[in-house]
């Protein structure tokens, strides 16, 4: 008889209790979001996912960091099991959320990288922030603009392809005057924004 083997998850017996908390993590993102667009009178998210990393890309994960493929690697050494990425309109509506999710006490802030202010060498900007829910989940929450959104979709999408003639220093120093193009429209698109609030 053929026999089926079923894999068990890398997250043991908490994979129910982390969809829990990455779902009380999504409605509180939802709420800041209403409170924000109430007080606005516009809607600052663009848009927003939350997800559980797959099995096999923390499986991967994993092997990547040189770690054993263990439940305990999987919720306490890496810390992204849980991932949230908000997509916002303008750039200090990230800072206003980072505010917002600190000031809730809900969280242990456990590390922050302001790869807005400090962007990546590449280009890369995000506002990036590992939490710990309850003293027992981490999260990493990716906060950025519909820019950077744009731009690290595409370079991720890039990475993936193989470059023909020799060609990676251009398409790196593109990438990057890109980037940097992009944060400039950012810096422009959020003082329009500045200057209609004022004459409301
Ligand atoms: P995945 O598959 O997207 O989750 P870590 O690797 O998380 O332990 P690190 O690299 O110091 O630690 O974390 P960092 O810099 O905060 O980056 C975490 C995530 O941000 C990455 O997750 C990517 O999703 C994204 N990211 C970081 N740098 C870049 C970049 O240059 N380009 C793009 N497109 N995305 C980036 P993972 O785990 O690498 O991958």
């Amino acid at each position: 008889m053929e026999q089926v083997t079923i894999k068990e998850s890398i997250y043991g017996d908490q994979r129910p209790a982390l969809e829990q908390a990455c779902a009380a993590l999504s409605s509180h993102i939802a709420q800041i979001r209403a409170e924000m667009t109430e007080e606005l009178g516009m809607d600052p998210v663009e848009h927003y996912l939350t997800r559980i990393k797959g099995e096999e890309s923390m499986r991967e994960k994993c092997v990547r960091k040189g770690l054993p493929v263990t439940t305990d690697s999987a919720l306490n050494i890496i810390k992204d099991a849980i991932g949230v990425r908000v997509v916002c309109a303008f750039v200090d509506d990230v800072y206003e959320i980072r505010r917002r999710l600190k000031e809730s006490g809900k969280y242990e802030f456990v590390t922050e990288k302001d790869y807005i202010r400090h962007a990546k060498p590449n280009g890369y900007r995000s506002y990036h922030i590992i939490i710990r829910i309850s003293g027992r989940y981490y999260a990493e929450i990716q906060l950025r603009t519909i820019s950077m959104d744009t731009w690290a979709a595409l370079e991720h999408h890039l990475k993936y392809k193989k470059e023909v003639g020799g060609k990676t220093e251009l398409i790196v120093q593109e990438l990057k005057r890109c980037a940097d193009e992009l944060a400039s429209t950012d810096l422009s698109m959020q003082t329009i924004r500045d200057m209609i609030l004022e004459q409301q």
